[in-house]
């Protein structure tokens, strides 16, 4: 009965997958930010961001043009003003994969032209592996 239901598949695919998953986030897990439609002015990060549980060890990967945005790492300050000038690290290969070093609010923004006052920007929540 269930084998002729035409999602199936799906749903064995959706288990083993999530199953896959969830061994895999004993250790890391990689997150696409923006998914695939990348770091770019049209994704809502906040909206993105819902859901997700970030940990130490997990790495961020920002897809783009490079050339057309980069990555500051940057404090709340400089997140909420978009300072651009004051960065803590700058990615700006197009591909970059930023490993979520330590617990606490982690903030990031596009430094190019007025991107991050149009929304670009992306802060998240880190969490330790060990909670109690
Ligand atoms: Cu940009």
């Amino acid at each position: 009965m269930l084998a002729d239901n035409p999602y199936y598949s799906m749903i064995v695919l959706y288990l083993l997958l999530t199953t896959s998953f969830n061994i895999l986030d004993v250790r890391a897990t990689s997150f696409v930010v923006g998914d695939g439609d990348g770091w770019n002015l049209f994704t809502n990060f906040t909206n993105w961001t819902e859901g997700k549980l970030f940990h130490v060890g997990d790495i961020l990967v920002f897809n783009y043009e490079k050339g057309s945005h980069n990555v500051m790492q940057v404090n709340s300050t400089a997140y909420t003003s978009c300072i651009k000038d004051a960065y803590i690290s700058l990615s700006n290969s197009g591909n970059d994969s930023l490993v979520l070093s330590e617990p606490g609010e982690i903030q990031y923004i596009c430094g190019v032209g007025d991107h991050c006052e149009n929304g670009q920007k992306l802060t998240i929540n880190v969490v330790p592996w060990m909670v109690s």
